[in-house]
């Protein structure tokens, strides 16, 4: 099966500039190289295209900064999706900010009656404009491909939800706020905190979330955030937070999924090389895509 690769160099969705490198810097790393090695044909599409916010523009409509542009990237996000999609690829999306995961899903969604999602992430990602402490959106894209949220970004790709609360399950979560934690309760979303990973194992972790997320779906999305990661594994990332998974725990959680073939595209995000130590997270993110498309030792 081919792999398409697609860059989103997007900043907008939080505050720390750089993260807009993220795509260089897992390309630098030698994305592409490792995936052929494995036995991939590999198509980089390229970057999509980020437009800049103009000051004189409204930057922070509804505690939504920089909305407009946002909105706009992931748009043609989807559209690329879809299309790569339509073309018989495995989109592999290369971020950028979180924020950038409503496009995915949206492009993802389209092609699925059933999508799983694996929210591999510190964050819940569950705000919206009225709980979100911060008002960047890369801490929203769950909550909006759920239907929540504000509909210039709920309505990207002209369709809602994407997903489905019973067909999502949250991985590595140890910082969540307040409106976060409820809007879980109310959905009764499927959560692994740090404390169930500590205490179960990633083994058990990761059977029981495959088993939950395969249930009723026709294919499975991958979205995993580098700040999933411990900053010591991971310093390159914007919100880092400590008590994260290791290397080696993300890496065996990335071969059960290889192992079990349910993954139909992946997104890897967050990655931010001026923040980073001589470009190790984004290293580190391509050892874990070449874990992800089944890379042995031997
Ligand atoms: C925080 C941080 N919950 C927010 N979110 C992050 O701004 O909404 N998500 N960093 O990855
Ligand atoms: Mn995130
Ligand atoms: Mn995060
Ligand atoms: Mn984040």
């Amino acid at each position: 099966k081919r792999i398409s690769i697609i860059g989103v160099p997007m900043d907008l969705g939080q505050r720390r500039r750089g993260v807009d490198m993220g795509p260089s810097a897992i390309r630098y790393a030698g994305v592409v190289e490792r995936l052929e090695k494995i036995g991939y044909e590999v198509h980089d599409r390229g970057d999509i295209e980020i437009g800049r916010p103009d000051k004189f523009d409204v930057v922070d409509e509804g505690n939504l900064k920089d909305l407009n542009e946002v909105v706009k990237a992931n748009q043609a996000l989807s559209d690329t999706i879809t299309k790569s999609i339509g073309d018989g690829e495995f989109p592999l999306i290369l971020g950028g900010d979180h924020s950038i995961a409503i496009g995915t899903l949206a492009g993802v969604a389209n092609k699925s009656d059933n999508l799983g999602v694996i929210w591999y992430d510190a964050h819940g990602d569950l705000n919206t404009g009225d709980t979100s402490p911060s008002g960047n959106i890369h801490g929203m894209p769950l909550a909006v491909s759920l239907g929540i949220g504000h509909p210039s970004l709920t309505e990207i790709g002209s369709y809602a939800p994407k997903i489905k609360p019973e067909n999502l399950v949250l991985v590595g979560a140890r910082s969540l706020d307040e409106g976060e934690r409820e809007l879980i309760r109310e959905k009764g979303i499927k959560v692994f905190t740090m404390h169930e990973i500590d205490r179960m194992g990633m083994t058990k972790v990761m059977e029981e979330a495959i088993a939950h997320v395969s249930k009723n779906t026709d294919s499975v999305h991958l979205s995993l955030d580098l700040d999933a990661l411990d900053p010591h594994d991971a310093p390159g990332v914007g919100t880092p937070v400590i008590g994260g998974t290791s290397y080696r725990e993300t890496h065996l959680a990335m071969e059960m999924l290889a192992e079990r073939n349910i993954i139909t595209s992946a997104e890897f995000v967050e990655v931010n090389p001026i923040l980073d130590d001589k470009n190790q997270t984004a290293e580190a993110a391509v050892g874990l895509i070449g874990s992800l498309f089944g890379e042995k030792l031997l």
